[in-house]
């Protein structure tokens, strides 16, 4: 299946530079669809693929993907029904137990995802969760921190996908594991906001299985004529709903099995 584009070449390109415009220099902009009511799920990755060409073009790297809106949590607290997918480069890239600037963000908030790593090149439509198992090098626990652009949370589904699915920063680390050690299903985690426990969940709630959201993305890439290559980094989905973070702030992720990942927050 082909995603269905039915903007213009030139108002792809004008909502990607509004996109751009607002990931860069941190600011809030209206949800897309206010202008372009009709916009559909295939417009909306259009915009995500031009912001992914201009991006590489000025020198960043791909590194991997990230599965969104993967749990009943996430998709009840964003008011949407269908898991998104969106790209991950270097420069979003964060060590762990660093300080982390919100000066560049907007709405920071932080969620508790299973990353895999891809030891082969995956290739959607029909991609399995068996498929995804095999493929996979290895999993490590990481903290994504999502920064939906828009103002006041105000957005569809339409409009999260064109703004790269909120992608703005991500933290892996813990211990990296084999998944034929692993029980992927079941892995708790808490997390810990200034040593309060804020949330926890179990690994299930993404799609009932993690490699269920990775084989979901690979699908998602197939439609987008795009494979998902050997080394690629990929994160599978928010475990819990996503947490507020600023300046002060710090963040300790506790997982089952694959340690913790810690990092705070600075102006
Ligand atoms: O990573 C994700 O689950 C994507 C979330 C997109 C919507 C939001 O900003 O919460
Ligand atoms: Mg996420």
């Amino acid at each position: 299946m082909r995603m269905n584009v039915t903007l213009s070449r030139e108002d792809i390109v004008r909502l990607c530079e509004r996109v751009e415009g607002a990931q860069t220099r941190a600011y809030a902009i209206p949800k897309l669809t206010d202008e372009y009511p009709g916009m559909t799920m295939g417009d909306g990755y259009a915009v995500q693929s031009e912001l992914r060409r201009r991006f590489l073009a000025q020198g960043h790297r791909l590194v991997g993907w990230k599965a969104g809106l993967t749990s009943k949590a996430k998709m009840q607290q964003m008011g949407v029904s269908v898991p998104s997918i969106g790209f991950l480069t270097d420069r979003m890239a964060r060590p762990e137990n660093s300080a982390i600037s919100t000066a560049d963000l907007v709405h920071p908030r932080v969620e508790c995802e299973v990353a895999f790593v891809m030891k082969k090149t995956l290739r959607g439509p029909n991609c399995t969760r068996d498929e995804v198992l095999a493929a996979t090098d290895y999993v490590l626990p990481a903290v994504e921190v999502i920064d939906s652009r828009f103002s006041g949370f105000k957005f569809d589904l339409e409009s999260v996908v064109a703004d790269n699915g909120s992608s703005a920063r991500f933290v892996g680390g813990g211990r990296a594991r084999y998944v034929e050690e692993l029980d992927l299903r079941t892995l708790g985690v808490v997390m810990e906001k200034n040593g309060e426990i804020v949330t926890m969940g179990a690994s299930a709630a993404v799609l009932g299985h993690p490699a269920e959201a990775i084989a979901m993305l690979v699908n998602i890439l197939a439609d987008l004529g795009e494979e998902l290559p050997a080394g690629s980094f990929v994160m599978s989905g928010g475990i819990t709903e996503a947490v507020a973070v600023k300046p002060g702030d710090s963040i300790v992720a506790r997982f089952q099995e694959l340690g913790s990942v810690s990092m705070r927050f600075v102006e």
